[in-house]
């Protein structure tokens, strides 16, 4: 992409279509009672009310925000993928009031909510990221698309992990511990695993995948013969360098790309192409600067297909 091209300003999903994922239910939590403890290797443990969490300032992030999806079920794609603008403090401002001790290397993120999962009761959601990592890109977010977190979506405060799959960024956010291990768990070190291509044994499922999802048309729709706008997303941790659609099985054509924001956002990309009166499939796939592209299949990043019905001369396009 010629870096002359200005980055489109970001689009967003509204609330009600982005998805939810709760392991263990969503947690009753009145924010007068709340507080998020910060503690484990740090010069200074902290506990933080709302208000000393707005007193550390308010930041904009904009970032695309994707499922992993069961990992009882890797390879299986999900397409569960939203954008939205979140609202809150980097974590690295909560860190610089803590201060790591010498030998802090890990932080972990637990969750307000508990109960049984797979069998197991009394399981807490707990993830955790390396210091350095979780110093650099961790977000808090009190707000999200410009109101206050639904109670669904993490209320009053949840972990936002930019460019890594949604099961690290820890909703009902109320410890931060800091240690010199990772921790233990079910959703830290037995499940969320994978074996990376390339790597030899697993390691915890975090960076995002290359992927493209088409959004219009939708699967299933009725479209009129002619030329049709064939679009949709893009994202990788890396700038999405093309996006590439194909027709019923046919050649690989380039879609136009725009180019990535400033933020871990997502790109657009679209197609103008005629399709003649029956039934299409159409595929798209993305390669990203770092040279991955997207398998035709048997990945979560598989590409992603969707069919659709083009009438004939008797099928009008449906008004609004
Ligand atoms: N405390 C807690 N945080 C959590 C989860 C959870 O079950 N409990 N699910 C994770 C998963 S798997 C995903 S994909 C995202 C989903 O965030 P959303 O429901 O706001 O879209 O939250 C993550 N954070
Ligand atoms: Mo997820």
């Amino acid at each position: 992409m010629s870096p002359q091209v200005p980055a489109p300003e970001p689009d967003f999903t509204p609330t009600d279509d982005v998805f939810v994922r709760k392991h263990l239910g969503v947690p009753d939590i009145d924010v007068a009672d709340w507080a998020l403890v910060v503690e484990g290797l740090v010069e200074h443990p902290l506990r933080l009310d709302m208000a000393a969490v707005l007193s550390l300032g308010t930041q904009r992030l904009a970032a695309f925000h994707e499922c992993f999806g069961s990992p009882f079920a890797p390879d299986v794609p999900t397409r569960a993928v939203a954008q939205v603008e979140w609202a809150g403090v980097p974590l690295a401002a909560v860190l610089d009031r803590a201060v790591p001790g010498a030998g802090a290397r890990h932080v972990w993120f637990e969750g307000a909510d508990t109960g049984s999962f797979q069998g197991q009761d009394g399981v807490t959601y707990v993830k955790d990221l390396p210091l350095s990592v979780a110093r650099g890109d961790v977000f808090l977010a009190h707000r999200m698309n410009g109101e206050p977190l639904r109670p669904e979506h993490g209320f009053p405060l949840r972990a936002v992990v930019p460019r890594m799959f949604g099961t690290n960024s820890v909703k009902w956010l109320t410890r931060v511990v800091l240690a010199d291990r990772r921790p233990e768990g079910l959703f830290t070190t037995r499940l969320y695993n994978r074996v990376l291509p390339g790597e030899s044994s697993p390691g915890p499922v975090r960076e995002v995948d290359v992927s493209s999802k088409l959004f219009v048309p939708e699967e299933g729709a009725q479209l009129p013969s002619g030329e049709v706008e064939l679009s949709g997303r893009a994202w990788s941790t890396t700038e999405v360098v093309s996006v590439e659609v194909s027709v019923d099985g046919g050649p690989w054509e380039t879609a136009a790309v725009a180019p990535p924001g400033a933020g871990p956002t997502w790109q657009r990309f679209s197609l103008v192409r005629e399709l003649a009166a029956g039934r299409h499939s159409i595929r798209c796939r993305a390669r990203d600067l770092a040279g991955r592209v997207q398998p035709l299949a048997g990945a979560r990043n598989a590409v992603h297909e969707v069919g659709v019905e083009v009438g004939g001369d008797g099928l009008k396009r449906r008004p609004g």
